[in-house]
């Protein structure tokens, strides 16, 4: 009896162990290669095509953060409704490197490949931007990163863009300044479409001590 227990004891904690490992390598890892910054509505020529468009003047930027250059063919972004890919990079992106696609880019590759005439379909009200890796050969299907947008970030103007220093998403609001409660907050900062992002966000306003500051980040 005792031996039984024991040994099922030891599959117990076989067991746990083993689905311990499978929940930790099921656990969702960063990819090299991640979305850094979205703006979603435009107000101004940001493709400098010499017209403002709502479609052809939205962006997505790309970054490396990853220590090897990152093939790019076979990579994708989609937005948050349907299965179609709105664009597929090509090339190869050095570490620390950052790519900007406008939406005329996208309405190019489309047409190109018969993806519809939609650009990157960035809607101004909120979205979920999707980058993915599809190849054949060999098969992958990755999302590499998944990045909802909230609908004040979506705002005329403004980029939502990760911040390497604080691991965090900011917002760029400093076209349209965001005064609301929603996060993340206003930063004053300017987007900063094919340009690594410098914004370090959570710039006290008022003089603040050193502890209370410290405090902040506990
Ligand atoms: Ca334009
Ligand atoms: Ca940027």
């Amino acid at each position: 009896m005792t031996e039984t227990r024991t040994s099922l004891l030891a599959g117990f904690i076989a067991l746990s162990l083993a689905w311990g490992l499978v929940i930790a390598a099921a656990g969702p890892a960063q990819a090299a290669l991640r979305i850094s910054e979205i703006l979603s509505a435009p107000a101004s020529d940001w493709d400098g095509n010499g017209s403002v468009e709502f479609k052809g003047d939205e962006w997505v930027e790309i970054l490396n953060t990853g220590p090897n250059p990152e093939v790019l063919d076979g990579v994708y972004l989609k937005d948050g409704t349907g299965d179609a890919y709105h664009y597929g990079f090509s090339g190869t992106l050095a570490p620390g490197e950052v790519l900007v696609v406008y939406g005329s880019q996208a309405m190019v590759w489309q047409a190109a490949n018969g993806a519809g005439t939609s650009g990157l379909s960035l809607n101004n009200g909120g979205d979920r931007v999707e980058l993915w890796r599809d190849t054949d050969s060999p098969r992958i299907f990755q999302a590499l990163d998944v990045v909802p947008v909230p609908a004040h970030a979506a705002g005329a103007e403004r980029s939502l863009g990760w911040s390497e220093t604080s691991s965090k998403w900011l917002l760029h609001d400093g076209a349209n300044p965001y005064t609301g409660s929603a996060l993340p907050a206003g930063t004053g900062c300017a987007p900063s479409p094919g340009v690594r992002n410098s914004c370090d966000g959570l710039v006290p306003v008022e003089t603040t001590d050193w502890s209370t500051l410290k405090s902040l980040y506990r």
